[in-house]
């Protein structure tokens, strides 16, 4: 099994997407839980990719594929995500995004995806979403939960951003925000006034599970 799973990581380092697809495939044919694969397959990976690319080791293109080849394994996990939940009712409405100047979208995928298998009405903005698009929507669908996703240490600032716009546009007594992405920390989250900051998209649903629940 673990074998299995380090194929899976080694895939992502060695950028070959067709490898990482069905290494997955085998990986659920084995009975492991996708959460597993993602966790000790998956995540590690795509960790490695980013650590040879901060020492320069690593160049754009094998960030791009890297980044396929965990797409491409998503394809075959979120349905079974999806399918292993068993949804009561709906705990709450989330608008979920990766903020402006930001097209890292996998984490904030993944988190939606999580949230809807656990009975969230998600509305999934995409990356690079514009504060306004965010102010728009929550007040379209009266979500009483905001997801923001920031993977670059230029673009957090823009999490504060929309807390801020929220306060503005007298929407922050409605909507609880919770903010992610690799650089970002509880200290951060705790610094720009969200609610939340979850780890991983697990630790997002608990979270989001947690201020549904202090606010009802
Ligand atoms: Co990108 N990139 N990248 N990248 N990238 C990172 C993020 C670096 C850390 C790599 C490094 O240097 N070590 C780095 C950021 C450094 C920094 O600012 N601190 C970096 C850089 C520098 C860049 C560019 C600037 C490179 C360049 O152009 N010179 C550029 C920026 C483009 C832009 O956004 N404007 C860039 C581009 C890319 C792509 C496009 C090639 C590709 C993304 C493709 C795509 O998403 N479709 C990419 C990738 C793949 C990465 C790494 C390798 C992996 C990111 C990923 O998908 N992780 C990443 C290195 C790393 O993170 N270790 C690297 C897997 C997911 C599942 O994890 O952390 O995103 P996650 O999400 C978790 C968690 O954070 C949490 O739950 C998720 C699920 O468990 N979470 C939330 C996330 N959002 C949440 C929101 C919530 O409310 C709650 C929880």
């Amino acid at each position: 099994m673990n074998d299995l799973l380090n194929q899976i990581s080694q895939s992502l380092v060695d950028g070959d997407p067709d490898a990482t697809f069905s290494l997955t495939g085998q990986a659920l044919s084995a009975g492991l839980e996708p959460l597993m694969i993602i966790r000790e397959g998956l995540m590690p990976g795509m960790n490695i990719v980013g650590d040879f690319f901060a020492k320069g080791d690593y160049f754009l293109p094998d960030l791009i594929i890297a980044a396929e080849g965990m797409k491409r394994a998503m394809e075959l996990l979120e349905p079974e995500l999806s399918a292993r939940q068993q949804v009561v009712e709906s705990p709450g409405t989330v608008v979920m995004g990766t903020v402006k100047g930001d097209i890292h979208e996998i984490g904030k995928s993944l988190v939606a995806t999580m949230l809807s298998a656990n009975g969230f009405k998600v509305y999934d903005l995409g990356v690079d979403v514009p504060i306004s698009s965010f102010i728009a929507k929550i007040k379209e669908t009266q979500a009483n939960l905001v997801g923001l996703s920031a993977l670059l240490t230029t673009t957090m600032t823009v999490q504060r951003e929309v807390i801020k716009t929220l306060v503005a546009e007298g929407l922050r007594d409605q909507v609880k925000v919770m903010v992610g992405g690799a650089p970002v920390t509880r200290g951060w989250a705790e610094e720009i006034g969200a609610d939340g900051y979850a780890e991983d998209a697990m630790g997002a649903v608990a979270l989001a599970r947690r201020l549904v629940s202090i606010e009802s």
